[in-house]
């Protein structure tokens, strides 16, 4: 742990043993029981699903709030102690109440809450809707921060928005997606708990005044910014963290007179504005949405946000000037990339700091995580609008620019071309509009930036923030992504968590890489036995699971074949596809050789506004109509696309993989979590090197390598480095077809409308861009893609090899827990302050 003389490491406070639910006074158990007893009698609707969940999550609640009250008393006693901000437009928390029973060991007392007659504890979890605040992987690895938060006992708050609507929800008609909004609050949520005390002024427009020297913003419209506290418990200890979502609310009542006079709408038309700004969440996983709304809510949740950590900071230490040294406010990506611009404001124009001493303070605290290479993906906003809705931060925006670009000027004179590179202002030199670009106002304020993963972060050092690596070099480093053990093994596969235990004792829980000691024990037939069994129970459930949905009979002991994530076209849905399709044109061609029997499981949304992502979703429910369809196919392979991904679906699908496709170009996937899920329980790879693919690989063949030197995880496809070679000397797909007879049937078969009613027209938008330009790679990669899902089969129909092979991918999942990437964080981010 690095410490320095100015401030000690945000270390995490030495936990209660894990046992301290044994401990734990009866009292409490009794309270519990009597606050559900209570919860449950106040309810109209007896003993249904609904009231029972609502009751123990109200006990669940109580006990939590009080773990809050003592965390927040510790923290507070920690003088000196850094505090973590994660400031983030998205927390894709899933489910809460099984995740809060597994972590205050209270299930023995809900079981006995639960009165006579009510459905069982399982159904009642079954009951509560997913909080869906995010689109995917990034947000669900800031949830996945908070437990690791809350379980290191990090002093912390997670803040975000609380939306009404969180992701769409995924109808499928016709084979195809309709998106309809989310009601997760239809029944509210007995989490929350609003903190009334806790509200801020948000401001918005309006002009900038001088006053006796000192400019002042004053803004056309006010909103107040409330606190709403989802708690987050932690494992394995009584410390909690917090998630804080702020809800906006008009600054005042509807406006009598005009009430009065019968106008109603118009008399409540600014609480109607307010409350806008939280109806939904972006449904936008690649691109800004580019909308004056999101821009308001980014502002909304950054200026709260920081005013909040600056009144508990004065609330705690009375001085202003301590902030840097005792706050970390971390950016997730740059939707929240305003804060430095906020923090400066606050610093300057309402504590009354001067420039040179705000600075300072805003770059000790700030830091940010970059999360895509993606160029489109890095947000921009038009100076017009910028200054319209935040006309002193456009002020401080351009003295940042001005000061940082005389740094760059003096550095590298002459060199104008470098300037504009790097200003935080596009000046929009081909006929664009000025714009200002964020990710250059995080760099430029941050003491370190992130990627996500090796590559990705030497990618970006390489490629996208090549000019500000040169500048400052030390400022760039790797945090490699993580899961929480807790949700993604422990709740989701009690089956594999109970081997584990029997195998290798129950310390993984706190602290994965103990799963290291299943490397030695990997061909342990026995072992490989009792693991097939969890498996196959994991199968049958989720088989269960899609006849009930969709009515598809599905065998548990086929090869589950899984890609779960947002549909887009670096991820290559597409590709898993083609192999599907050349799958069946082979088994047709020659139904009585043998087949290793396939079950191809899809599940995941596309932004509404994607029309190629939305082809692929309709194309998969065609070729599974066809080819689920055909008798000449029979258990050989099924397609199964199952509607409305989210977190719970993903608890019930990963447990049951067997295979887990991570198959996106290589260089364009920063990280992706699901692979490591996937991993985690059990699942073989199939995947390029990309993201943490790559670390994967090397920890599984490091932990537990293989006697031929063959890597554990099923590498295909270029390299990051073979791609850009290609591209570079003009790549041509249609050589690749011309030259496999295979790939070409099944462009030919899609084109030609066998999936489609004849209809050759439906899936051309999807075909004709590959054999012309085909960005992603597919037509390179399928011939490769397409052998090694034979070398899957053959380990496949070798069940003991094959479990082998699994437990020794699990052996090297030790490095990928959220605890380790968060003491990373601690110690290369957090805990110093910024020296530079
Ligand atoms: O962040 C994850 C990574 O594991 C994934 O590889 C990466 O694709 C994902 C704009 C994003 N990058 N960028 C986004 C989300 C919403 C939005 O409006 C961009 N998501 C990722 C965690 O590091």
């Amino acid at each position: 742990m690095t410490k320095t003389s100015t401030a000690r490491a945000a270390a995490p406070a030495s936990s209660r043993p894990a046992a301290a639910a044994k401990s734990r006074s009866h009292d409490a158990a009794a309270d519990f029981r009597q606050l559900a007893a209570r919860a449950l009698a106040q309810r109209s609707d007896g003993h249904s699903a609904e009231a029972c969940l609502n009751a123990v999550a109200i006990a669940s609640r109580t006990l939590l709030a009080d773990r809050w009250a003592l965390t927040q008393q510790a923290d507070a006693r920690r003088k000196g102690v850094r505090r973590v901000h994660y400031l983030s437009m998205e927390f894709l928390m899933g489910r809460a109440l099984g995740n809060a029973l597994a972590a205050i060991g209270m299930h023995e007392q809900v079981e006995a809450a639960l009165p006579e007659g009510a459905p069982a504890l399982g159904e009642v979890l079954e009951h509560e809707p997913d909080a869906a605040l995010g689109n995917g992987g990034l947000g669900r690895l800031a949830a996945c921060f908070l437990d690791s938060f809350a379980s290191l006992g990090l002093p912390s708050f997670g803040y975000g928005l609380r939306y009404k609507h969180g992701m769409f929800a995924q109808h499928i008609q016709d084979g195809r997606q309709v998106e309809q909004p989310d009601e997760w609050l239809r029944h509210g949520s007995a989490w929350e708990l609003p903190r009334h005390e806790l509200r801020y002024p948000v401001g918005f427009g309006g002009t900038v005044v001088n006053e006796g020297g000192q400019r002042r913003w004053v803004p056309a419209q006010a909103v107040v910014a409330q606190a709403v506290d989802f708690i987050v418990p932690g494992h394995g200890t009584e410390r909690v963290s917090t998630l804080r979502q702020w809800q906006a609310e008009a600054a005042r009542p509807i406006d009598f007179p005009t009430f009065c006079r019968g106008e109603f709408a118009s008399a409540g038309a600014h609480l109607q504005e307010a409350e806008a700004l939280n109806w939904v969440l972006y449904p936008d996983d690649s691109t800004p949405a580019g909308r004056e709304l999101r821009l308001k809510q980014e502002f909304l949740l950054v200026s709260a946000s920081l005013q909040d950590t600056l009144a508990r900071h004065l609330r705690e230490f009375g001085d202003v000037h301590s902030y840097g040294r005792l706050n970390a406010v971390h950016l997730n990506d740059t939707h929240p990339a305003m804060a430095p611009a906020e923090l400066m404001r606050l610093l300057l124009d309402e504590h009354g700091l001067g420039w040179d001493e705000a600075w300072k303070i805003t770059s000790q605290a700030v830091s940010y995580t970059n999360h895509t290479l993606m160029p489109e993906a890095l947000e921009t906003w038009p100076v017009s609008l910028f200054e319209a809705l935040l006309p002193r931060h456009l002020e401080i925006v351009y003295e940042i620019n001005r000061r940082f670009l005389d740094e760059v000027r003096a550095r590298f004179p002459g060199d104008d071309a470098m300037a504009a590179r790097v200003s935080l202002i596009d000046e929009g030199a081909h006929g664009g509009e000025r714009r200002v670009r964020m990710a250059a106002l995080a760099i430029v304020a941050s003491h370190k930036v992130n990627g996500v993963s090796a590559l990705h972060s030497r990618l970006m050092v390489e490629t996208i923030f090549a000019d500000y690596a040169k500048l400052w070099p030390q400022r760039f480093i790797n945090v490699t992504n993580g899961v929480t053990p807790r949700r993604w093994l422990e709740q989701a596969n009690p089956g594999l968590s109970a081997l584990l235990d029997k195998t290798i004792g129950d310390g993984w829980r706190a602290d994965l890489s103990q799963l290291s000691e299943l490397g030695a024990k990997a061909g342990q037939k026995r072992l490989g036995q009792e693991f097939m069994k969890v498996k196959l129970a994991n199968k049958q459930r989720l088989a269960d699971h899609i006849r009930r949905e969709l009515g598809i009979n599905v065998d548990p002991h086929s090869l589950f074949d899984v890609q779960i994530k947002r549909i887009h076209e670096y991820k290559r849905q597409l590709l898993n596809v083609l192999h599907v399709v050349a799958r069946y044109q082979a088994i047709i061609a020659n139904p009585s050789a043998h087949w290793t029997p396939r079950t191809v499981i899809f599940a995941g949304k596309a932004a509404s506004a994607y029309r190629a992502a939305k082809l692929v979703i309709q194309l998969i429910h065609d070729v599974a109509r066809v080819v689920n369809s055909d008798p000449r196919v029979g258990d050989k392979l099924k397609v199964v696309f199952l509607p409305n991904y989210s977190v719970s679906l993903a608890q019930i699908i990963l447990p049951a993989a067997d295979l887990s496709e991570q198959i996106s170009t290589a260089g364009t996937e920063a990280s992706g979590t699901g692979n490591m899920k996937f991993a985690l329980n059990g699942a073989c790879t199939i995947g390029t090197w990309d993201g943490a693919n790559i670390e994967m690989a090397e920890g599984m063949d490091a932990v537990s390598p293989r006697k031929d030197g063959a890597s554990n995880m099923f590498v295909f496809g270029l390299l990051t480095e073979e791609v850009a070679r290609i591209k570079a000397l003009g790549y041509d797909p249609r050589l690749y077809v011309e030259e496999n007879r295979q790939l070409k049937a099944v462009l030919d078969a899609i084109t030609g409308g066998v999936f489609s009613w004849g209809d050759p027209d439906r899936y051309r938008a999807l075909v004709q861009p590959l054999l012309q330009h085909d960005p992603y790679l597919l037509m390179a990669d399928f011939a490769a893609y397409v052998e090694c899902q034979k070398t899957v089969d053959a380990l496949y129909d070798e069940p003991t090899a094959w479990a082998e092979r699994a437990l020794r991918n699990i052996a090297g999942m030790g490095f990928f827990s959220t605890d380790r990437t968060i003491g990373e964080y601690v110690q290369q981010v957090w805990a110093a302050p910024a020296k530079r």
